[in-house]
């Protein structure tokens, strides 16, 4: 008989079983390996106090506050050794101007948002348009994807998504050769969003060309933490493209369809000098009010923010030839 403490005699049942999950998406670079911030000047964490975004309830026991002896199994971060932001920051700490410009008041102003019965058309330039609800998103295999996501503001966090490639869904759809771009549209309902006003164009559109859409790094998210999606991060179906700008990244999708011309976003026609279609993350290109060097990540450190939010070598190839300090 073994003497050995078992993790799961010395970790909330919960947390325990999350780390199980998300370890196969952490990957063997970091596994028995301790936490240290990969980059800048954010001091190494080994067991790090639980990361926690301004104005985010703290958390008492969450997954990042976990002491290194606490079990064999690998710390809860990205594959750069960056610790996954908490579920509670996570979850109340949003961008999401339907319901308000106000980063803490997402949550409570979305609790009660519908999010079932849902339905995303999708159509455009495709040989097999097709509506899918619930039950057929819920056909795709779901996985778990742990991606930086980096705000165009400059601040970041790192998330535990559930979802699937993008590219399976449009192979289903079969795109024809004329489609060079997708574009994405998020429910517009005055009677459920309250910050549906101001000087924006609804609903909020975005887009990708069809090869960013079609590589392995795109998600369509279902979830995160391994729960179904909050409303506040986009329920039921939201995009993630984790190279881009957080904006890119839209919630709450209604329809998504297969264009020839550039989609024109929210935010291009918002403020066109500020923001463009491709929005890839870029250190040596500063928004025209601020400096996109660094970032807060986690609502902790500051760190240097990388060329394609550190994902160059899975996306660089899509820009070769590209002047990318033109295309913000
Ligand atoms: N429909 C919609 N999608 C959206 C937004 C929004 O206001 N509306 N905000 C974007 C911005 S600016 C960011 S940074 C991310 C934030 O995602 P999170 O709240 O899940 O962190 O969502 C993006 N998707
Ligand atoms: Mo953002």
């Amino acid at each position: 008989m073994s003497a050995k403490i078992l993790p799961s005699e010395i970790t909330p049942e919960e947390v325990y079983l999350s780390r199980r999950r998300f370890m196969r998406g952490v990957g063997a670079l970091v596994a028995g390996s301790l936490v240290v911030a990969a980059c800048g000047d954010q001091a190494p964490t080994p067991a790090g106090p639980a990361a926690t975004m301004p104005g985010a309830t703290p958390t008492v026991a969450g997954p990042a506050a976990l002491p290194p002896t606490a079990s064999p199994l690998a710390p809860m971060a990205d594959e750069l050794g960056n610790p996954l932001t908490t579920f509670e920051a996570v979850a109340n700490y949003n961008n999401f101007y339907e319901f308000t410009t106000r980063k803490e008041g997402v949550a409570s102003l979305a609790q009660d948002f519908r999010t079932s019965p849902w339905s995303v058309a999708v159509g455009g330039l495709v040989n097999k348009p097709r509506t899918y609800d619930l039950d057929d998103l819920a056909r795709f295999d779901s996985e778990e994807r742990i991606y930086r996501l980096r705000c165009v503001e400059a601040w970041s966090m790192v998330i535990p998504w559930n979802g699937f490639p993008l590219a399976k869904l449009l192979a289903e759809v079969e795109p024809t050769p004329e489609a060079k771009y997708v574009r994405f549209e998020t429910l517009y309902d005055p009677e459920q969003m309250p910050g549906l006003n101001g000087p924006y164009k609804w609903p909020y559109v975005e887009g990708l060309r069809l090869d960013e859409a079609m590589n392995d790094l795109t998600l369509l998210a279902t979830g995160l933490y391994g729960k179904p999606l909050l409303p506040q991060s986009g329920a039921p179906l939201r995009l993630v493209a984790p190279w881009k700008y957080g904006f890119k990244s839209i919630k709450s999708i209604v329809r998504i369809d297969l264009v020839e011309e550039m989609p024109v976003s929210l935010w291009m026609a918002a403020a066109p000098n500020e923001y463009g279609f491709y929005a890839n993350v870029n250190p040596d290109v500063d928004h025209p009010r601020w400096s996109q060097a660094t970032e807060r990540i986690g609502g902790t450190g500051r760190i240097k923010t990388l060329f394609l939010n550190g994902y160059e070598e899975e996306v660089a190839y899509l820009y070769e030839g590209m002047d990318l300090k033109k295309w913000f």
